[in-house]
């Protein structure tokens, strides 16, 4: 796998629930777009989920879900390394290298980690502190070039390459230093109920978040019911109208429209047919990925198989990056 000297691209997602509309938006279309002009590397970052308190057979489910879901929305296991981050011990290694060239200062100033720890006050870990370490360490041991993620995920990104270009000042060129790639349209859907606040897989209310695998009429059902305001005019005003703005801005994702004309396309018109068009467009572009998905969930060892290759292939690429850290600092 890889024999060629194409870009080198990686990212992945934590097996936190069904994928929503906002990370199929915001990161995986990229990812499956850009697998013919990119080495691509997608891993389901089950280490990261253990932040938050998991049921150990949930999780197990959850993540070879996830994979399936990967593969529904278009990931191809013949063109890209697919793997499961825990079968790779060097994420964890490199992990703790790297925690040791990171400042709390810095971890302080994340913003996931204060949002998170502020709605789970009961489980405020070290793990949850030290999140983007590990991702520093997934990103870095592939000597990744682009990284597609949602727009949350940026900070996340500059935290890693700061603790790239501080090892190369101390090491040499150890690292490449990665960039990301976030979509101009989608980087950040919102909470349909709370228009302010992005949406989250793992929000509490349903109606919050479209999942990958909500039948048709639960989307049309979720858009219906979507918090919007009392103008009636469609438009796009992030300030005073985010309700609306989101909706606009999930239409022209999916429908591949610009903001301008999907404005022109509703003036005159209701909020109630706009988003009956909203729900409509997403719940077709769901469909082919809903059956795939279900096609995948009934085929477990092709799943297992495409894991086993997986590991192989990502345990080969990070083994030579760990091995010249380990080498730089001492330890070899
Ligand atoms: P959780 O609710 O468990 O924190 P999440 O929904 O935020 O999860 P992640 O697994 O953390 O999802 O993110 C996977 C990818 O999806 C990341 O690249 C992230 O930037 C992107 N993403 C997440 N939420 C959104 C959103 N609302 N809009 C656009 N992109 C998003
Ligand atoms: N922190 C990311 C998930 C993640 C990731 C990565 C994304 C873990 N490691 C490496 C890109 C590259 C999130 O979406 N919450």
């Amino acid at each position: 796998m890889f024999m060629t000297k194409k870009k080198r691209i990686f990212s992945g997602m934590q097996p936190t629930g069904i994928l929503t509309l906002g990370n199929y938006l915001g990161a995986m279309r990229n990812w499956v777009a850009l697998q013919d002009e990119y080495e691509c590397i997608y891993s389901v970052v089950d280490l990261h989920s253990l932040t938050i308190r998991n049921e150990a057979k949930e999780l197990r489910e959850q993540r070879m879900s996830l994979l399936a879901q990967y593969l529904a929305c278009g990931v191809d296991p013949e063109k890209s390394i697919v793997f499961m981050q825990s079968h790779v011990s060097a994420h964890a290694e490199l992990n703790w290298v790297l925690g040791c060239y990171t400042y709390v200062g810095e971890l302080n100033r994340m913003t996931q980690f204060k949002e998170k720890s502020a709605k789970h006050e009961e489980n405020v870990n070290a793990g949850l502190f030290t999140y983007p370490v590990l991702m520093a360490a997934d990103v870095l041991l592939y000597q990744t070039d682009l990284v597609p993620v949602g727009n949350d995920q940026k900070q996340h990104l500059e935290i890693a390459r700061d603790i790239a270009e501080r090892f190369n000042g101390v090491y040499g060129n150890v690292f490449q230093i990665p960039e990301p790639y976030i979509p101009k349209v989608g980087a950040r859907i919102m909470s349909l109920q709370e228009p302010t606040s992005k949406m989250s897989k793992s929000d509490e209310n349903k109606n919050s978040y479209i999942s990958l695998l909500d039948p048709p009429q639960t989307i049309v059902k979720k858009f219906k019911r979507a918090v919007t305001d009392s103008e009636a005019v469609v438009r796009y005003d992030l300030e005073e109208k985010p309700g609306i703005s989101n909706l606009i801005s999930i239409y022209a994702s999916v429908s591949g429209k610009t903001l301008e004309e999907i404005v022109e396309e509703f003036e005159g018109k209701g909020y109630g047919d706009f988003k009956v068009s909203v729900g409509e467009a997403v719940a077709e572009t769901l469909r082919p990925v809903q059956e795939r998905y279900q096609e995948l969930m009934n085929s477990k060892d092709y799943l297992n198989d495409v894991l086993k290759k997986g590991a192989e292939d990502a345990a080969r690429l990070a083994s030579r990056t760990l091995d010249k850290v380990y080498k730089k600092v001492g330890l070899l």
